[in-house]
C-alpha cells in the first residue's frame, strides 16, 4: 500500500514537473508552422544529388518524417499530363512530379499531411502559376503599412549593402516558409518605388537575395518607378514612346537578366496616388505597360501593371479603375497582367469584388490581396483573413454565365491566358515572430494555401494551421476539444467580428486619417482631397446614411454583370452586408430582422465588442495547452483588441447619433466616454491629440 502511494506520489510529481516545463517553455514564434518535430529515421531515393532543390526536399523529409520508421520515400520525376509544373502526386510514400519544384511542394505536402493526420493519396496542381508576395519595403528599411518591424531585405546605414550571414539565414528561413505553402515569387520593394531600386548596389543585393531564394523555387521581382529613366538614367523624360527611353529600359532589363537570369519581372504602380506614369506624357496605360513588356519579353519576364488608379475627380472612386481599363481590353502584350485589388476601393474590411474581374476578357487579371492588416487592426488585432478571401474567390461575377466566380475568371479556368498569377501584400518584418501577432502568421499561411488552391475553404486552412502551429506531439481529444475547436471557431468568426465592431452593413473607409487604425468618421481636415476623407464614403446626414451607387446615384452598380447590376440597384435584393456600400438609406429603414437601420447598426457595433470579449474568455481557457510566452502575447493583444473594439463602437455610435437623432437601443452597452474624447484621442497611440482629428 505504502509503495503504491509513494509511486503515485512520484508520478504526480513527475507529471507536475512535465506540465510546468511544458507550460513555461518559452516560444518566440519564429518557427511559424514549421516547428521542430521528433522525426523518425527515413530513407529518401530518387534524389538528384546535383540539384539544390532536391537536396532541400530530401533534408525536409529527413528532418520532419513522422511516418513509419525506416520507411523509404521515393522522389520520381515523371511525364504525366495530369501533373502541371509545380504540381505533384502523392501515392503512399512516393512523390511524383514533372519538375523538381513539384517534388519540393510534394514533400512539404506529405509532411503536412502526416502532421495533420491526413494520410490519403492526392494529386495537386496549383490554381495560379505565379503565387507572389508583394513586399512594400522601402530602401531605407521601413515598410509601408508594415506592422512587424523593419524590412528583412533592405536597411539604411553604413552596412546597408553588406550581406551578412544573419541576412542569409533569415532569407533562407523566409524562403523555406514560403516554399512550404507554395509561394514562388517575391517582389522585394514597395509599389511606391524609388528609382534607386535599379541602382548598382541595389541590384547587387538583388543578386544575393535571389541566390538564397532560388533553390526554394522563388523568383524575385522588383517594383519600378516609371520615371526611372529620369531619376537614374538622367534622361529628360520617361515618355514610353521616346526611343531613348525605350533603349534605356531595354539596357536596364538586359543588365538585370545578366545578373539574375531567372528574374521574374516588374510590378508597376503608375499614375496612381501621385506616382509617375505614361499619362504624364499624354500616353496610356497600354503604351506604358507594353513598352516594359517588350523589354522583358526576350527573357520571359512579365509586367504586373496595377489597376489601383483613381483621381480626385467628381467621379465615384469605386468606378474609376473600371472606366480607365475597360477601353484597353485586348491591347496589352501577352506578358502583361493587370493586378487588381479584391475590392473596387481599397482592401476594406468588406467590399464587393472589383467589377473588373471577368469583365476584362482579353486581358489577364491577377487578384491582389492584402495580407498585412492595414484596415483590419494592424498586428494588434486577431483577424483571420481567409474567410474574406474565400468570400471574394467564391463571388460569382456572372461574366461568362453562372459560376464565373472570381477564382475561375482569374485562374485560367474560364479565359485561356498565357500567365496566371496572384499577389498578396506581405505582413513579414524583422520581428522575431515575423508578423507581429501570433495569429497574423495564419494570414501568411492562408494566403499561400489559397494561392495554391483557390477552392480551399477557410475552415480547412485554419484547422491545418492550428495543428501545425500549436499541436503538442501527442494530440488527443482533450487537445482537440480544449484547443483546436474553440480556437478554430474564434478564427473563423474573427473577420466578421471586425466588420461588426468597425464597418458593418457595407460601411467602408471611415478610418482615422493616415494610419488607418481605429475610427475617424468625422475626419476631414480643410484642404484634404474629398475622396480621402470618411464623410465622402459614409454620406451621413439627417436623412440617413450610405453611398448611393444605384442608377439614381453614381450608377456604379452598372459596372456589374446581370443579374448583379439589377440586384445591387434594388435595395430589397442587395445583400445586407453590402447595403450601405450601394444605398443611401433612411435611419428608419426596416432591416430584414425587423429592426430599424439605426438600431441594427448599433447592434452590430455592440455585438462586435461582445464577440471580442468572448475571444478573451476562449483564450484564457486554452492556457493549459499553450506555452507561456505565446499565451501571454496573445492575451495581451486581445486586451488591446477589446479596448479598440469598444473605441470603434462608442465613437461611431456617438458620431452618427448626431445625424440620426435616435436613442441608443436599450440592449446596447453605453459609451464610456463622450464624443469629444474619441475625437481628440488617437486610437493607435491612445494619446490625446491637440486638435480634433
Ligand atoms: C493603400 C495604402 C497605401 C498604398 C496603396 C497602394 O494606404 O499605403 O500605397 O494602397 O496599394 O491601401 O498603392
Amino acid at each position: 500500500m505504502k509503495m503504491i502511494l509513494t509511486a503515485s506520489r512520484n508520478f504526480i510529481w513527475i507529471y507536475a514537473l512535465v506540465l510546468l516545463a511544458f507550460s513555461a517553455r518559452a516560444d518566440d514564434g519564429h518557427d511559424l508552422w514549421l516547428r521542430p518535430v521528433n522525426a523518425k529515421p527515413v530513407k529518401v531515393t530518387g534524389v538528384n544529388a546535383k540539384s539544390p532543390m532536391m537536396g532541400i526536399a530530401k533534408k525536409e523529409i529527413e528532418q520532419r518524417w513522422l511516418g513509419a520508421e525506416n520507411a523509404t520515400v521515393e522522389f520520381r520525376i515523371v511525364k504525366d499530363p495530369t501533373v502541371k509544373t509545380d504540381g505533384f502526386k502523392i501515392t503512399g510514400n512516393a512523390i511524383s512530379a514533372t519538375s523538381e519544384s513539384g517534388i519540393l511542394y510534394g514533400a512539404y505536402e506529405l509532411l503536412r499531411r502526416q502532421q495533420t493526420g491526413d494520410l490519403s493519396n492526392v494529386i495537386s496542381n496549383p490554381s495560379y502559376q505565379r503565387r507572389i508576395l508583394n513586399h512594400w519595403d522601402n530602401l531605407n528599411g521601413s515598410i509601408e503599412r508594415g506592422y512587424a518591424g523593419n524590412s528583412i531585405f533592405w536597411r539604411s546605414g553604413d552596412n546597408a549593402f553588406t550581406v551578412t550571414e544573419k541576412d542569409k539565414q533569415l532569407w533562407q528561413e523566409y524562403a523555406r516558409a514560403n516554399a512550404s505553402i507554395g509561394i514562388n515569387g517575391s517582389v522585394l520593394n514597395n509599389v511606391n518605388a524609388s528609382a534607386q531600386i535599379l541602382g548598382a548596389d541595389q541590384l547587387k543585393r538583388l543578386v544575393a537575395i535571389a541566390a538564397v531564394l532560388r533553390p526554394y523555387g522563388i523568383k524575385t521581382y522588383l517594383s519600378i518607378n516609371f520615371a526611372s529613366p529620369i531619376g537614374l538614367g538622367k534622361l529628360p523624360n520617361a515618355d514610353p514612346l521616346n526611343p531613348e527611353v525605350i533603349k534605356w529600359w531595354k539596357e536596364k532589363v538586359a543588365e538585370i537578366y545578366k545578373l539574375v537570369p531567372d528574374f521574374g519581372g516588374f510590378l508597376v504602380k503608375a499614375n496612381s496616388e501621385g506616382q509617375p506614369g505614361p499619362q504624364d506624357y499624354k500616353r496610356t496605360h497600354v503604351d506604358g505597360a507594353n513598352m516594359l513588356a517588350d523589354a522583358l519579353k526576350p527573357y520571359n519576364g512579365i509586367v504586373m501593371w496595377r489597376a489601383f488608379v483613381y483621381n480626385a475627380s467628381e467621379k465615384d472612386r469605386a468606378k474609376q479603375a473600371y472606366l480607365e481599363f475597360m477601353p484597353f481590353d485586348g491591347q496589352f502584350r501577352d506578358n502583361v497582367i493587370i493586378q487588381v485589388k479584391n475590392g473596387p476601393i481599397d482592401f476594406q474590411p468588406r467590399e464587393p469584388f472589383s467589377p473588373l474581374f471577368g469583365a476584362l476578357k482579353k486581358t489577364p487579371i491577377m487578384p491582389e490581396l492584402q495580407v498585412t492588416q492595414e484596415y483590419l487592426g494592424h498586428s494588434e488585432q486577431l483577424v483571420f483573413l481567409a474567410t474574406m478571401w474565400e468570400e471574394m474567390f467564391k463571388s460569382d461575377t456572372y461574366q461568362e454565365g453562372k459560376n464565373s466566380t472570381v477564382a475561375r475568371v482569374t485562374d485560367g479556368s474560364i479565359f485561356p491566358q498565357k500567365y496566371t498569377a496572384i499577389a498578396g501584400v506581405s505582413n513579414v518584418g524583422l520581428d522575431t515572430n515575423w508578423n507581429g501577432h501570433e495569429f497574423a502568421q495564419a494570414n501568411w499561411y492562408a494566403y499561400g494555401r489559397m494561392a495554391w488552391n483557390d477552392q480551399l475553404d477557410s475552415k480547412t486552412i485554419a484547422d491545418e494551421w492550428i495543428k501545425l502551429t500549436f499541436a503538442p506531439a501527442d494530440v488527443n481529444n482533450n487537445w482537440k476539444n480544449g484547443f483546436l475547436e474553440p480556437v478554430k471557431k474564434m478564427m473563423l468568426e474573427s473577420r466578421e467580428t471586425a466588420v461588426d465592431y468597425s464597418m458593418p452593413l457595407g460601411l467602408h473607409h471611415i478610418f482615422a486619417g493616415s494610419h488607418h487604425y481605429g475610427p475617424g468618421p468625422w475626419w476631414a481636415p480643410a484642404g484634404t482631397r474629398k475622396d480621402w476623407t470618411p464623410p465622402y464614403y459614409h454620406q451621413a446626414d439627417a436623412n440617413g446614411i450610405g453611398f448611393d451607387r444605384t442608377k439614381n446615384g453614381t450608377d456604379a452598380v452598372d459596372q456589374y454583370h446581370a443579374p448583379l447590376a439589377a440586384d445591387f440597384n434594388n435595395v430589397a435584393t442587395t445583400p445586407e452586408m453590402y447595403l450601405l456600400y450601394f444605398h443611401h438609406l433612411s435611419w428608419d429603414y426596416k432591416m430584414k430582422n425587423g429592426k430599424t437601420l439605426w438600431d441594427d447598426l448599433c447592434s452590430h457595433w455592440d455585438s462586435g465588442v461582445k464577440q471580442v470579449r468572448q475571444y478573451q474568455v476562449v483564450w484564457d481557457k486554452v492556457e493549459p495547452y499553450v506555452d507561456a510566452q505565446r499565451f501571454a502575447r496573445v492575451q495581451e493583444k486581445l486586451r488591446r483588441q477589446t479596448r479598440d473594439a469598444q473605441f470603434w463602437k462608442d465613437a461611431c455610435i456617438l458620431y452618427f447619433q448626431q445625424f440620426s437623432k435616435r436613442p441608443i437601443p436599450d440592449y446596447v452597452e453605453r459609451p464610456v466616454n463622450n464624443l469629444n474624447y474619441y475625437m481628440t484621442t488617437d486610437p493607435l497611440s491612445m494619446k490625446p491629440v491637440q486638435q480634433r482629428r
